[in-house]
């Protein structure tokens, strides 16, 4: 381990993979041998890993108190699974990386907190003329209201789990998330351009790593507490450059100030090189949000210009949908997947146009 692991410091991903701990389920090769086999078996499909839900930090390492991001605890996330479903639909394997516990493609649509499913339910009893002598247990029938919208997502359901085309994964921590990212990350790398990355996770910006946390149970009582945390390592970087070669890599940006999306999106894409910025602000997330991506003809000299107007090189393309109560249910993923699903196709036949 490096003498400096136990200062505060900006970690690079490589010091940051060195000096902190494996989660336990990545220490042997059960789980990730699952992976490899999955992607093994749709090698000749496009495979899709989506992330989902946002990230804890522990504070102790008997942990009792934790910080959440913007996560399962506010609202239930749904951008992750509802995409999710959406590629599934367009024929995509998709690797659905979770924060545990939240929601998932198909039973989104019927969450605890959203959409009850007993609510729907009704329950039959035995008519009057039947009693006595009829054995018939009382049936459970679904409210016609409910039916046709239950069948649709049920037979998408049972389609995708004959087909085997979704494998579900979980993290709770933000060490399971870069850890399970990098593993996930480097097993796609082996489909080059027919893998797609579509990180839309909420993940923490700040850590505390092991080396400092508390082992028990930090103690009040005496006073106020202070808790300095190291920024978490940047890991878009080495997952284009070194884990997943040739991948497609959209991520996402949440802003509360619209201000800092294209520009932010902007410096992400520069910095780390990948092929879309999805900017969203919080409160018109369900219903707007801008791609962001180089311009075909600033691909060819990509970071030519560090410095300069990084407008002429990235463009912005807007998906709106109505937000009125009036307008028909309509889901802005429907509209964010298709658009993708556009663009890695033309991303795969660029790159084997040049094999
Ligand atoms: O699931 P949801 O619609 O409530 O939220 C989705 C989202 C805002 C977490 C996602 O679109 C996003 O921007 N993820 C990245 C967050 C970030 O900048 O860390």
């Amino acid at each position: 381990m490096p003498d400096n692991a136990t200062d505060t410091q900006t970690f690079s991903a490589d010091l940051y993979f060195a000096t902190q701990q494996k989660p336990a389920f990545l220490q042997d090769d059960k789980l990730m041998n699952e992976v490899r086999s999955f992607i093994a078996k749709h090698k000749n499909k496009r495979v899709v890993l989506v992330t989902s839900g946002g990230t804890t930090v522990p504070l102790e390492l008997n942990v009792v108190r934790f910080l959440d991001n913007f996560s399962a605890g506010m609202l239930p996330r749904t951008r992750g699974a509802t995409s999710a479903e959406y590629f599934l639909k367009q024929g995509y394997a998709v690797i659905f990386m979770h924060r545990q516990f939240s929601l998932q493609p198909f039973s989104r649509n019927y969450s605890h907190s959203t959409h009850p499913f007993l609510d729907f339910l009704e329950i039959e009893e035995n008519s009057k003329e039947n009693k006595g002598n009829d054995q018939r247990q009382p049936q459970i029938t679904v409210k016609p209201s409910e039916r046709a919208a239950l069948l649709s997502v049920l037979r998408a359901y049972k389609a995708v789990q004959a087909e085997g085309t979704l494998l579900t994964l979980t993290f709770v921590t933000v060490d399971d998330y870069l850890f399970l990212l990098r593993e996930v990350s480097r097993a796609m790398g082996t489909l080059g351009p027919r893998a797609m990355f579509y990180l839309a996770a909420a993940v923490s910006d700040f850590f505390l790593p092991r080396q400092r946390m508390s082992e028990h149970k930090i103690q009040s009582g005496k006073g106020s507490l202070s808790i300095e945390m190291d920024q978490v390592p940047k890991i878009l970087k080495p997952m284009v450059a070194d884990w997943a070669v040739g991948g497609f890599t959209v991520s996402f940006k949440l802003e509360t100030d619209q201000a800092l999306i294209i520009p932010k999106a902007r410096k992400a894409l520069q910095r780390y090189g990948h092929q879309i910025v999805i900017g969203n602000d919080l409160h018109h997330r369900k219903y707007r949000v801008v791609l962001v991506s180089p311009k075909r003809s600033s691909l060819l000299n990509a970071h030519a210009n560090p410095d300069g107007d990084l407008s002429a090189e990235y463009e912005e393309s807007w998906i709106e949908i109505d937000s009125s109560p009036s307008a028909l249910h309509k889901e802005i993923e429907e509209d964010i997947v298709k658009e993708l699903v556009r663009r890695h196709d033309e991303w795969i036949s660029r790159h084997e146009s040049q094999l």
